[in-house]
């Protein structure tokens, strides 16, 4: 104590808040990547952590926090306890049970309901003014699951959606034609997952869409069967699944991507989970992934993309899913 009293000149008291504080609920393979993003890549240097499972979370905490010497600052915190949530001005939200193998995303429905009517009224009683960002599967459901818990406006209520879809698209884009993944442009958008709709009618590389070329492409007509990119990437997760048990890295770099875009007021367009009623002919209150542009309020717009009437087709099965799915849970 004496050494302390002799190395400083108290001036002021020190400020807690940065502004910039993410809770990530669920410290699992999804949560921890997430977490490991957005600090590496500088997104925010205060992470909440929570779970339920205390031991985990001090283990995850202690090894982050000994590479503080190697991250700009980083504040971590890791507790069972949503006190340590308070201020976040996101709360991203992986807890849960994960698919197991050959399980469909829309079965862990119920379970994982049941566990965000826990976890939501705790984290907004912390933070009234959050912005909930979800992960937990089935996306798209929880994301309208936790608008009806939560009660909040549906702009601050977000699921990741099918950024990671588009991304995976992407880079099977960029591997047929050796081109960046970067460079590669295309929206996956409707459901994360098994009915996701591919909208080739926009893909293109440098404004030059690939359907002025070949105006068959993603369909069964299409003789160099560009929709193969599509089917792999509806399978990319349960593969990765059955070969490593889980998926995280890609899904921990579009959380974080995510998080970036609203801490930064980016204004920049992600294919996210939002309420699409009104959209391309969707007459239900469901969620689910278009483009969207994201800044410090969440979602500000939804852009109205030109779908072929196909993609439309598509996209409205899509909801027919969700609905059916809805009306099946149980609040
Ligand atoms: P995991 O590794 O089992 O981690 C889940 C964590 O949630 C565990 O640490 C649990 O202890 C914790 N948990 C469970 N119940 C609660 C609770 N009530 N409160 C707090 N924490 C709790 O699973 P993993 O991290 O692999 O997956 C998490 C979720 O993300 C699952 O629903 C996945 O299906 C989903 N994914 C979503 C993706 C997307 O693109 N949106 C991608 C991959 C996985």
């Amino acid at each position: 104590m004496a050494t302390i009293l002799k190395l400083f000149q108290p001036l002021q008291p020190k400020q807690e808040d940065t502004g910039s504080k993410i809770t990530v609920v669920g410290a699992g393979q999804v949560g921890m990547a997430a977490v490991f993003s957005i600090l590496t890549q500088g997104v925010s240097n205060n992470v909440a952590i929570v779970d339920v499972m205390a031991e985990k979370l001090r283990g995850e905490m202690m090894d982050l926090q000994h590479g503080s010497a190697f991250m700009n600052n980083a504040k971590i915190n890791a507790s069972t306890d949503y006190a340590i949530t308070a201020g976040s001005k996101i709360c991203v939200v992986t807890a849960g049970v994960r698919q197991r193998e050959g399980e469909t995303r829309l079965d862990l429905v119920q379970r994982n309901t049941d566990i965000l009517k826990v976890i939501i009224p705790k984290l907004l009683q912390h933070s009234p003014d959050t912005i909930f960002l979800i992960a937990s599967n089935p996306v798209d459901i929880l994301t309208y699951v936790t608008w009806k818990i939560s009660g909040l406006p549906k702009h601050r209520v977000i699921g990741s959606g099918t950024n990671l879809d588009s991304a995976r698209f992407r880079y099977l884009l960029s591997e047929r034609l050796s081109i960046a993944t970067t460079s590669c442009h295309g929206y996956i958008i409707g459901e994360h997952g098994d009915s996701s709709v591919p909208v080739w009618s926009g893909v293109n590389i440098a404004g030059v869409r690939l359907s002025d070329m070949n105006p068959e492409i993603g369909t069964d007509k299409d003789s160099e069967s560009w929709k193969d990119i599509h089917d792999m990437v509806v399978k990319s997760a349960y593969e990765v699944i059955k070969l490593k048990g889980y998926t995280s890295w890609a899904i921990g770099l579009s959380i974080s991507q995510l998080c970036h875009a609203i801490l930064t007021n980016a204004n920049s367009v992600h294919a996210v989970t939002t309420y699409v009623k009104g959209e391309h002919g969707i007459e239900q209150d469901v969620f689910m992934s278009l483009p969207c542009v994201l800044g410090s309020s969440g979602v500000s717009d939804v852009i109205r993309q030109r779908l072929t009437e196909n993609e439309k087709t598509q996209f409205r099965k899509s909801a027919e899913i969700m609905v059916k799915v809805q009306s099946g849970i149980k609040f």
